[in-house]
């Protein structure tokens, strides 16, 4: 079953829940997320956390380190933009953090 695209109204709604997420500048249907920790080991061990969901999801981020800071970009290349998996996994990277 190919994975859908998220229409205007769904990508509205699904952001609305993600306000630490923000729409990637320019032409991709991608979302962002920046993080900053304490070091590079609590980076890493953040980015090892995010690898075992991605894993586990089928679903992998595109994303960024600088020592301590963490840039995650997640869209779906099969849909060719934001689908439910993103949402899934932007809930899933929050909820280490929060
Ligand atoms: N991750 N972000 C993202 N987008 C995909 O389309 C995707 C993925 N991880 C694995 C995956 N697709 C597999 O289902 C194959 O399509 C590569």
């Amino acid at each position: 079953m190919p994975i859908k695209r998220l229409t205007a109204d769904e990508r509205a709604a699904a952001l609305a829940d993600l306000p630490e997420w923000e729409s990637v500048e320019g032409k991709r249907d991608a979302i962002v997320r920046h993080f900053a920790f304490a070091d590079f080991a609590e980076a890493f061990a953040f980015m090892t956390h995010v690898a075992m969901l991605a894993e586990k999801a089928d679903h992998h981020p595109e994303w960024s380190n600088v020592y301590n800071r963490v840039d995650i970009v997640l869209t779906t290349h099969d849909a060719g933009g934001l689908s439910t998996r993103d949402v899934a996994l932007a809930h899933a990277i929050d909820a280490i953090v929060e």
